[in-house]
């Protein structure tokens, strides 16, 4: 009898996925979302100020006064940053405590916070990402129109002007929008967000400003920031998927497709808006009087990088006869965020689910990146944001042992990997979120942190996503799946 073959064990350098040299892991947070002292120093109200005390708006009447309390214990969370061995850190501005009511000079208070929070960041060795706009819209413009008024637009080119004259010196990367999507179709759309309004038209109108704002924004960094500085956009592109190959389901992805991601990438990237939006949606606007001409050029500002969000894919099909169409990862309303797809059914995919009710997909951020790719060659492209909620219960030594995130980000982050194999430029990974936080219309109740929030105490605990985390940044590399 032959002898049986020793098995040999696969050598230990391909039981892991290396990612290549100089690969940038962050953590992203935004500013409404963490950092309270909603009234200090000068800062005015947001729309999410005045949404969030609107009764019936927010989880158990949550708002942002206080979240993490980080504008006070931003050097504790840098320090939280250093331990988990971080390499960047994306935060958001917050406009109206940089430029209070939205016009004007700027106010010196809110500029400090920010140096002071990069300084600190740049002493630990992090490199600082600054968001120009993560939904805190002052709520000044908002009365005079808020996205929906063209004026807007102009006055976020002043205000990043103002932020990249204060920070430029020590802010090398800057993304100016985070996703637009949400800003447009659920504050403007199905209202789920602020300022909660519910008419297609708006939503459109402000997807079309929002654009605008964009290039404005992307001039203005261009012309202060100094020459190695890059500029980017953080989009939650959606992974669509047809339920099936049916001519009229592959229409109905074509349509989201249209309205999700084209509406953005479209006069971003390619050189403006796709045909097919504007006419799946002519009866709702009048695209030739909203769009003015030097606005698609405009909005074509080159950028050098570009920010993908992405949490699940979106499984849509043709409207069928007295179906109501569900969109399970947008939250509850009444009012569609698909103009003029208001009718397309959406379909849970299938899977396991974290909290938000997000079916957990890492193939649709492979997919998402290796179409991207496709679509626009030669750009470089991070994960701005990713990650999970989970209900996260502290054990009883206070510890919090999330496994299912640990396994949500290693499988993601496996699929990253993948697309790095398969061709794509990913430059990096940004994990949401660095802490529990403010989570927009679910208030305090669901948490993405990697590190645990006690809310009534403000006491940090990070939990072992955060160590695993950490594993992988100092090994540059996740274990094989
Ligand atoms: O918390 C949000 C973040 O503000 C924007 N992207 C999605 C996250 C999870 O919902």
């Amino acid at each position: 009898m032959p002898a049986t073959p020793v098995t040999t064990r696969v050598p230990a350098a391909v039981d892991r996925l290396h990612f290549p040299p100089g690969f940038l892991w962050g953590a992203a947070t935004a500013a409404y979302q963490i950092e309270g002292a909603a009234a200090e120093d000068g800062r005015t109200p947001s729309i999410w100020d005045t949404f969030s005390r609107t009764p019936g708006k927010v989880a158990n009447g949550d708002t942002g006064d206080i979240a993490c309390d980080h504008y006070h214990r931003y050097r504790t969370d840098v320090g939280l940053m250093s331990d988990l061995g971080l390499q960047a850190y994306r935060f958001s501005l917050s406009w109206p405590r940089i430029q209070p009511g939205g016009r004007g000079p700027a106010n010196p208070a809110g500029l400090d916070f920010y140096r002071w929070l990069v300084d600190e960041l740049l002493d630990a060795g992090i490199q600082p990402v600054a968001t120009l706009y993560h939904w805190d819209l002052p709520q000044a413009l908002e009365e005079t129109g808020g996205w929906t008024a063209r004026e807007t637009a102009e006055r976020f080119g002043e205000y990043a002007a103002l932020a990249a004259d204060a920070l430029g010196d020590r802010v090398a990367l800057w993304t100016t929008l985070n996703e637009p999507w949400c800003s447009a179709f659920l504050g403007y759309g199905s209202g789920v967000h602020a300022p909660g309004r519910t008419d297609p038209a708006h939503a459109l109108r402000a997807a079309h400003h929002l654009n605008l704002a964009h290039g404005r924004a992307a001039a203005a960094l261009r012309a202060t920031l100094p020459d190695h500085a890059r500029i980017a956009v953080s989009l939650n592109l959606h992974q669509v998927r047809p339920l099936t190959t049916d001519p009229a389901d592959l229409d109905a992805a074509r349509r989201i497709d249209a309205v999700g991601n084209r509406v953005f990438t479209g006069p971003m990237l390619s050189g403006g808006y796709p045909a097919d939006l504007l006419a799946d949606t002519a009866h709702i606007v009048d695209w030739n009087t909203l769009v003015r001409p030097g606005d698609e050029a405009a909005i074509a500002a080159p950028i050098d990088l570009l920010g993908i969000n992405y949490y699940t894919p979106a499984v849509v099909s043709a409207p069928s006869p007295g179906g109501a169409a569900v969109n399970h990862a947008h939250g509850e309303s009444d009012h569609s965020p698909w103009p003029g797809s208001e009718d397309v059914n959406f379909h849970l995919p299938p899977g396991d689910t974290t909290d938000m009710g997000w079916t957990i997909d890492p193939t649709g951020l492979h997919d998402l990146l290796m179409a991207t790719s496709r679509a626009h060659p030669g750009l470089p492209l991070a994960i701005t944001e990713n990650g999970a909620a989970f209900p996260d219960i502290p054990t009883a030594d206070g510890q919090v042992q999330d496994h299912d995130r640990i396994d949500y980000l290693h499988r993601h982050l496996a699929a990253v990997h993948r697309a790095i194999a398969d061709g794509a430029d990913v430059r990096g990974y940004f994990l949401w979120s660095l802490l529990d936080n403010f989570e927009w219309a679910y208030g305090y109740e669901k948490r993405f942190g990697a590190v645990h929030v006690d809310y009534a105490t403000q006491l940090r605990t990070p939990k072992a996503s955060a160590r695993w985390y950490a594993g992988a940044i100092g090994a540059n590399s996740v274990p094989s799946l």
